[in-house]
């Protein structure tokens, strides 16, 4: 064994913001946070979390939706929610977070109740243009320690499927002792179920193989999905120890590492893999305390920068997932995009 799987994407449920909203994600939430063995007590706080997020979005919002999930993360479990919305954003955040009320009337109300029951909470929002919100309910006793490298990441469906052809996936490395993970993006050709089987295969590719250089597992990807239709695939090695990024890709995937302002991105190679693979080329990057490295599909616009995100990268991993998915998919593909972040301790 050289490596432990830290984290992939499972089956989000998207519940678009409709009357019937609120409904809907008690029942797909509470089912989750039953599936997960937590009390009914705790389940009933899942409930609750996402009836102030839907009340919040049909009251407020421009756009909401919600995406509930069952995330893992080593060998822990939880219940993430996340509302999503395009506006109007929210004026006074600490005043809606200190008090539920000081909020009412505008959107922000409720916030301090999820803050309160979550036990991980986190809001970004961007005034005129969105709000993101992620409340997680871990099976067990709390939030689990992050490691030197936290990672995470949330694909969506274009609209008519209930799949998606875009996938992520984190494998830690054990040798490294933690500090190093491997992080995998991929976009699956075309959208629907036969994208969607090309993203399993890589992801069981990703997961089994033995390598833990990008260009070798890329090789490995490669191998894996030649039955078919191809992806544009990219795995980074990322090493917060070194303080470097290494990455291999082929097709369109968009990867950049950002600290301190700056920004690198990150070549993919022309090809398909799958289908057509050219000789593994590796680029690098610098990864210092603080830096987050993004990859996403092309059912992210590539054209945003950290700049338009103030304080959004210092918050976790699927909370910037979110408000960059947010902000920049373009919803006539499966949008896909993960992130991986250098904590410090
Ligand atoms: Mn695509």
């Amino acid at each position: 064994m050289n490596g432990t799987l830290v984290a992939e994407a499972g089956d989000v449920i998207w519940l678009r913001a409709d009357v019937a909203l609120a409904a809907a994600a008690r029942r797909e939430a509470g089912q989750l946070a039953r599936g997960i063995c937590l009390s009914a007590e705790r389940a009933a706080q899942v409930e609750l979390c996402v009836t102030e997020m839907a009340t919040n979005l049909l009251k407020h919002a421009r756009d909401g939706a919600l995406a509930v999930r069952v995330v893992r993360s080593r060998d822990r479990v939880a219940v993430e929610c996340l509302s999503l919305d395009n506006g109007p954003g929210i004026d006074d955040l600490e005043g809606a977070l200190r008090d539920g009320t000081s909020a009412a009337g505008t959107l922000g109300i409720g916030l301090g109740a999820i803050e309160r029951l979550a036990d991980t909470f986190g809001v970004h929002s961007l005034p005129g243009r969105g709000t993101v919100v992620q409340a997680r309910f871990w099976a067990g006793d709390g939030a689990p320690e992050a490691g030197a490298v936290d990672a995470g990441g949330l694909t969506r469906p274009i609209s008519g499927e209930q799949v998606c052809g875009d996938t992520w996936a984190v494998r830690g490395l054990a040798e490294e002792g933690g500090e190093a993970v491997l992080v995998m993006m991929c976009d699956g050709l075309g959208h629907g179920p036969l994208a969607a089987r090309a993203g399993d295969r890589a992801r069981t590719a990703f997961r089994e193989s033995r390598q833990t250089r990008p260009a070798a597992l890329l090789q490995d990807i490669h191998d894996a999905l030649r039955a078919t239709r191809g992806a544009a695939v990219a795995v980074a090695l990322v090493d917060a120890g070194r303080q470097r990024v290494e990455l291999s890709g082929a097709g369109n995937i968009t990867a950049l590492v950002t600290a301190d302002g700056s920004r690198t991105g990150l070549l993919s190679m022309p090809g398909i893999v799958g289908l057509q693979l050219p000789r593994p080329r590796t680029f690098e990057a610098a990864f210092p305390p603080g830096a987050a490295l993004v990859m996403h599909s092309d059912g992210l616009s590539d054209r945003w920068k950290p700049a338009d995100f103030p304080g959004l990268l210092t918050l976790t991993p699927s909370l910037i997932a979110a408000q960059i998915l947010n902000q920049a998919a373009v919803r006539r593909d499966d949008a896909g995009i993960v992130v991986a972040a250098h904590r410090q301790p």
